[in-house]
């Protein structure tokens, strides 16, 4: 047994997102989104980026989040098994197509906001506290052919009354609420992260800030929202965080690194600071770009900045400036990273460095003072089942005790933080590669990468681990 430090009300739990587990995409009026459009396959990247040659779904493609691994009608039995887990809480995501099936609908549609009314419901009476995500990369479809997604300003008002509606709803259920899963994915996979489709001609970078300016402001309107509505409740942003290395000494380096973290930071300085930092300013001022901000945005973003900061961590990411170390690219990570020649990596080329998952948390309390919440971390792999049948997920229990032992000394350099959902506590779909076969769960779910399998849940070795290390407060690990 280690000593730990978790506090007792440490929301120990996991964490999943609407479009890679519920599936039933045309089910209770729900519209179609960009993420229902993604096929599996060797198109999947090129979509990803934004890259699209039609906006429809193509009979020959096979859309992996389409039955996903039903979730819509199996929620019950998942949340008995996350429940026996000890789960204190189950970070989940509205689909907004449910509530508003072209995201702008005059009225919402009242068959989705039962369907969260009842997993919110369900959660509650297992001693589990929803923590949910606004936005986890879907967008409604209409908005995207409408709007050009976030590229329109008009969608700051939708998004708004989006948020509007759900906390109406669940004010005194949800405790715990965040505005845009991984915000800064906007940069990286800008139609999964945000929907955003490139025209011929377009200057990307200028879209991307310009779309980047309208989540910010959408995000402190949710905010001010939330405060108004249920001001008991917590609202908070989500990055997708990883420290950045330089990888020498040389200054270059070291200041290459820098700028690579503030790509990232630049959404948090805004959504916790409330102002555009000056690093950003410079930047816009020196592109020339003419992007467009309404009067009274900067006075949004000023006083209504979030209560928390979530984030998710994966890996590091390392940076060097000398092009011969350039050339070795770590392959498979969304976030470009050279080779660490001190850490291993995954079966999908993620590098695993349980460091750094205290070193983020200690650059991100350091600048920002506010209180933490890990929503996601987790190892995707391949899982075989031994000669038993049974899946013997050591991999998996070293890599999340390793991160978890990390966070357990964060908490003592004095980091706040609320706690720690780790990813896909049940199998599902992953978002980057399509794939059932790249799997985060404690539960297995029986099926495969082309859709076929019963969808039945079994316990993985991993599950009775974190069934321990909740039940002891962390000492188990
Ligand atoms: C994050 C997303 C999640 C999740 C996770 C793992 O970027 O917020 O939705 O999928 O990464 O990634 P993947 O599923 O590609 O392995």
């Amino acid at each position: 047994m280690t000593t730990t430090t978790f506090p007792k009300s440490f929301l120990w739990g996991g964490a999943i997102a609407a479009n890679q587990a519920e599936g039933g995409y045309r089910e209770g009026g729900k519209g179609l989104t960009n993420v229902d459009l993604l096929p599996r396959g060797e198109e999947r990247f090129s979509y990803m980026k934004g890259n699209i040659p039609h906006l429809e779904l193509q009979d020959d493609l096979y859309y992996p989040s389409h039955e996903a691994i039903d979730f819509y009608h199996r929620y019950k039995e998942d949340i008995k098994l996350f429940a026996e887990m000890g789960f204190k809480c189950l970070r989940v995501s509205v689909s907004w197509a449910r509530i508003f099936p072209n995201g702008n609908d005059a009225e919402p549609n009242e068959e989705g906001l039962t369907f969260y009314e009842n997993l919110f419901a369900e959660l509650k009476a297992n001693g589990i506290e929803p923590v949910v995500t606004i936005a986890h990369f879907d967008v409604p479809v209409h908005l995207i052919e409408t709007f050009g997604s976030w590229k329109g300003r008009e969608l700051v008002g939708f998004y708004e009354t989006y948020a509007r509606t759900l906390f109406n709803r669940f004010k005194g259920t949800v405790k715990y609420w965040m505005t845009f899963n991984e915000i800064n994915m906007l940069f990286h996979l800008p139609f999964l992260g945000a929907g955003i489709v490139f025209k011929e001609g377009e200057n990307r970078d200028q879209v991307l800030y310009q779309a980047a300016h309208h989540q910010l402001v959408a995000s402190a309107l949710a905010v001010k929202a939330l405060h108004e509505i249920d001001p008991e409740a917590q609202i908070g942003c989500m990055l997708a965080a990883g420290v950045t290395y330089p990888y020498s000494c040389n200054p270059e380096d070291v200041w290459a690194g820098i700028e690579r973290d503030r790509e990232s930071y630049f959404f948090i300085d805004v959504q916790s600071r409330g102002a555009y930092p000056g690093y950003a300013k410079r930047f816009f001022r020196e592109q020339e770009w003419d992007l467009h901000m309404e009067e009274g945005d900067e006075d949004i973003l000023k006083a209504h900045t979030v209560d928390y900061i979530g984030f998710s961590y994966y890996s590091s990411r390392t940076i060097s400036r000398d092009p011969e170390i350039l050339g070795k690219m770590t392959a498979g990570n969304v976030f470009p990273s050279v080779k660490n020649p001190h850490l291993r990596t995954s079966e999908w080329g993620w590098t695993i460095d349980p460091k750094g998952i205290r070193i983020t948390a200690n650059q991100l309390y350091d600048r920002y003072q506010k209180p933490l919440f890990v929503v996601e971390n987790g190892l995707g792999a391949i899982d075989e089942p031994g000669a038993d049948g049974e899946i013997n997920d050591a991999y998996r229990i070293d890599y999340l005790s390793a991160h978890l032992r990390e966070l357990n000394e964060a908490i003592k350099d004095g980091v706040q933080l609320l706690g720690y959902t780790c990813w896909g506590p049940i199998d599902i779909v992953s978002a980057s590669s399509g794939e059932m076969k790249k799997r985060y769960g404690y539960i297995h779910v029986d099926k495969d990468n082309e859709g076929n399998g019963t969808l039945n849940r079994s316990k993985k070795a991993s599950f009775d681990w974190y069934k321990q290390v909740i039940e002891t407060n962390g000492a188990a690990l």
